[in-house]
């Protein structure tokens, strides 16, 4: 391909296996009544968004695919089985299908390579693909349309530290900015997290029963709401600076290394995000955002 490619979007895309529960897709097996509205419906708007752009694969990095030894990367072509949540058997019970784009897979892991990252092909046709993965693809894109780019978690805090760990997450976003733009193709980010992370230790008799839903802490929801009053003011460079602070203090899923993946892979964006919810799951904090470039006077 002649034309520099470009990262078009890049989605904060939380995956509480409960929002794809709440929505009864036929591809889940449990059915539910209702639930999580506020950040269904914000997703529901960021399709709408992600729809106006024209765009070829979603490169998504997931917290629940933990690797030790360096990154991973989906590289087979198709992926078909059965996802159930190791703790929420009960809600999700999920058969996928997805393609995958093995090709700028490869690409990112070439990237990566050349900055000295430590990153792995993952070649195994029976792997079970995780459900952070399959949740955030499903909310963001329930057509399946697009192949996926999976990138795992790469648990470098347990060895070193939280510092180490996230400045791994910004060169590996920035070794996959070259790599889509030297791909010609125009891709879709997801940052596959929740904020805040403190989450109850017991599930209410109905799951969806909203009167039962609401923050674990009021100490996690005001560093929410700090996050994301520097989303909504495009204060990205500040965000990565108090990283592992929030991470430390709210427990947060960020730890995984996702958002600051992409915020690295965009360039840091000093445009506000859109934020289209917020909403807490079994005690802990969502936030739906998008970062998109062509929308930006
Ligand atoms: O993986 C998750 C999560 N991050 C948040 C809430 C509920 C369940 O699963
Ligand atoms: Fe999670």
């Amino acid at each position: 391909m002649s034309q520099k490619g470009a990262i078009v979007a890049g989605a904060l895309a939380p995956h509480p296996p409960h929002l794809v529960y709440a929505e009864n897709p036929p591809q889940n097996e449990p059915t539910a009544e209702c639930g999580w509205e506020m950040l269904r419906w914000g997703y529901e708007r960021m399709r709408k968004d992600l729809d106006q752009l024209d765009y070829d694969a979603i490169v998504v990095l997931s917290p629940h695919w933990q690797t030790y030894i360096g990154n991973h990367i989906l590289g087979v072509p198709q992926f078909k089985s059965l996802s159930v949540d190791p703790i929420f058997p009960n809600l999700f019970r999920f058969h996928y299908e997805m393609d995958v784009d093995v090709e700028l897979a490869e690409a990112i892991h070439s990237h990566a390579q050349a900055d000295q990252l430590t990153t792995q092909m993952m070649r195994n046709p029976d792997f079970r693909v995780d459900y952070g993965t399959i949740v955030s693809c499903h909310l963001t894109n329930p057509q399946w349309d697009k192949p996926i780019v999976g990138i795992s978690s790469c648990r470098a805090t347990s060895y070193y530290s939280v510092e180490v760990m996230q400045n791994q997450a910004r060169k590996l976003g920035e070794a996959t900015r070259r790599a889509i733009e030297e791909s010609g193709k125009r891709v879709v980010l997801l940052a596959s997290n929740s904020l805040s992370h403190r989450h109850f230790v017991t599930e209410a008799e109905i799951p969806e029963d909203m009167s039962k839903e609401h923050i674990e802490h009021h100490g996690q929801y005001l560093w929410d709401m700090r996050i994301i009053e520097m989303m909504k003011k495009g204060k990205s460079t500040e965000i990565l600076d108090i990283m592992p602070e929030f991470i430390t203090q709210a427990i947060s899923e960020c730890d995984a290394g996702a958002l600051t993946w992409m915020l690295s892979a965009m360039g840091l964006p000093d445009y506000p995000a859109e934020v289209y919810a917020y909403g807490t799951v079994i005690g802990t904090g969502n936030v739906v955002a998008s970062w998109i470039p062509e929308a930006q006077p």
